[in-house]
């Protein structure tokens, strides 16, 4: 097995202290990488790297269309080398190859969109109020920026955070989750036969508390931009008040699936199946708060019940698997965990809680789906994101319940309504406080709109006109253009 380095300024190395960390396939827990496990000094030097080539400002005061032609070019290697990116991330993750093929194209896109906007805000003329005088606010990068990126889309939310740091002139420390780097120090080897200037995008592999951490804290990071669970997002950004430096955060959520009697039954009910258990529930929008009007509730549930026995767990790579493991053993004991307090609190469990007897099944961290009933909004299983293959449902009686309950979160990032009647969705849409709404289905993203949380949900916006502008400081210019002495001394 070769061993998987760390890049920094534009070098492959061997962490300074030697050290490695074996990545395992969470389906079988089989080794499938070695690699680079990075200590302080690497991560020193690679901050220094990304600084000196921001300083030396050849890369930021590159004309934004060659900027935009570079991230282009990413997009093209990406999409010449998909399917073995797409392999690595089903053996890593453990999510089924459609899902990483899925990933693959969406990735593909975000950069081709950000190459695409990377020359397109030329700045601003201010009519000053001023007379003789020109004024102009332009945007610029921030500088170097660290990203910190979570296990459960190790590509994607990567390419959320390189791709328009890059098309705005920054320069980049990318530090993966620890447990899932193959596709990034795959795709970093792209950067690097793309062209990618020495410096301008550095790899660092290593623990979140100390390579994380490190990132977080360093006076020379400019800003931070990080995925990941609610705990550690807070000491990220405790670490970021050092030096003032701009954060974007994404926290994940616990996200409502509003379905109203009058919803198409058998879209909703599909659609809520693959909201929760998509991806085995490691999604930080899925909907995995069902809420349910009481006229439905007793037709809609046992259905949904018999859906999910059905539901296929496997390997990634048997294209009839519908979900994959969980991805770790540690995470599957979480989510064990959140079972018995669900019990605890005395919702009902309905379907799964336990780990599947499948003999294939054995060597993963796989997870039953699972479905509690006789929810309300004050348990811990409804209002704390799982992060894996639970479904909690709740009762509502009216609109304004629904909303209530759905808004009642520390959680903000997303949701769904679903019925028939437009003006109701759109009067529901309208005061759900969440990032992203969606009306008659569930997790469409794309890379032209944004993507973030309302209240802990996170900080900041990715993907979309708004993700390229978090990587960027606004400066007013102002000219006097006929200067005169005021006469003031
Ligand atoms: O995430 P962490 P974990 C949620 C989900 C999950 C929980 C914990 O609920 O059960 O978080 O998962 C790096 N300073 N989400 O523990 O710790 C770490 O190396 C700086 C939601 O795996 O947040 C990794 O690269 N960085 C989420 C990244 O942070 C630190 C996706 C995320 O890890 C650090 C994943 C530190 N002190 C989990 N400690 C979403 N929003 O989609 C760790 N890291």
């Amino acid at each position: 097995m070769k061993e998987k380095k760390l890049f920094i300024n534009g070098q492959w190395v061997d962490s300074a202290k030697g050290r490695t960390r074996t990545i395992i396939n969470p389906f079988n827990q089989e080794a499938v990488a070695e690699v680079a496990e990075g200590g302080e000094a690497d991560t020193l030097e690679a901050i220094e790297a990304a600084r000196k080539a921001f300083d030396e400002g050849e890369w930021t005061h590159k004309p934004a269309v060659e900027r935009g032609k570079l991230v282009f070019k990413i997009a093209e290697l990406i999409e010449r080398d998909k399917q073995e990116l797409a392999k690595m991330e089903t053996l890593d993750t453990g999510k089924t190859v459609t899902e990483s093929l899925d990933d693959m194209n969406d990735i593909i896109e975000v950069f081709r969109y950000y190459g695409g906007l990377a020359d397109k805000d030329g700045g601003e003329i201010i009519d000053s109020p001023i007379p003789d005088s020109r004024s102009k606010v332009v945007r610029e990068p921030v500088g170097v920026c660290g990203q910190i990126t979570p296990w459960n889309y190790p590509l994607l939310q990567a390419a959320w955070k390189i791709a328009p740091a890059l098309a705005a002139g920054n320069t980049i420390i990318i530090k993966p989750s620890e447990i899932t780097p193959l596709t990034t120090i795959k795709v970093t080897e792209l950067m690097e036969e793309a062209g990618v200037p020495s410096g301008v995008v550095n790899l660092v592999l290593g623990p979140g508390e100390k390579t994380g951490q490190q990132l977080a804290e360093s006076h020379e990071v400019d800003l931070i931009s990080f995925t990941g669970g609610l705990e550690t997002g807070r000491k990220v950004m405790n670490a970021a008040s050092g030096n003032f430096k701009k954060i974007a955060l994404e926290l994940g959520g616990k996200n409502p699936n509003i379905v109203f009697e009058d919803a198409d039954f058998d879209t909703a009910m599909d659609q809520a199946l693959n909201a929760v258990f998509f991806h085995a529930g490691q999604v930080c929008s899925a909907g995995a708060r069902l809420l349910v009007q009481d006229s439905l509730h007793d037709r809609f549930v046992p259905e949904l019940v018999k859906r999910t026995k059905q539901i296929k767990l496997g390997s990634g790579f048997d294209k009839t698997t519908q979900s994959g493991p969980l991805i770790s053993k540690e995470h599957l004991e979480k989510v064990e965990n959140y079972t018995a307090v669900g019990i605890k609190e005395g919702a009902k469990l309905i379907t799964g809680g336990k780990r599947p007897t499948g003999k294939e099944l054995q060597s993963g961290f796989f997870y039953e789906p699972t479905i509690f009933t006789d929810c309300d909004s004050s348990m811990r299983i409804v209002q704390e994101e799982t992060f894996g293959p639970i479904l909690t449902i709740e009762r509502f009686h009216t609109e304004e319940e629904a909303v209530q309950l759905a808004n009642d979160s520390i959680y903000g990032l997303a949701g769904a309504v679903w019925t028939e009647d437009t003006k109701k969705a759109e009067r529901a849409a309208g005061k759900l406080r969440m990032g992203t709404v969606w009306i008659n289905d569930f997790h469409p993203y794309f890379a032209q709109a944004p993507w973030g949380g309302y209240k802990s949900s996170g900080i900041g916006r990715e993907l979309g006109r708004q993700g390229l502008e978090e990587y960027t400081e606004v400066k007013h210019i102002y000219e006097n253009t006929n200067p005169e002495p005021l006469h003031w001394f």
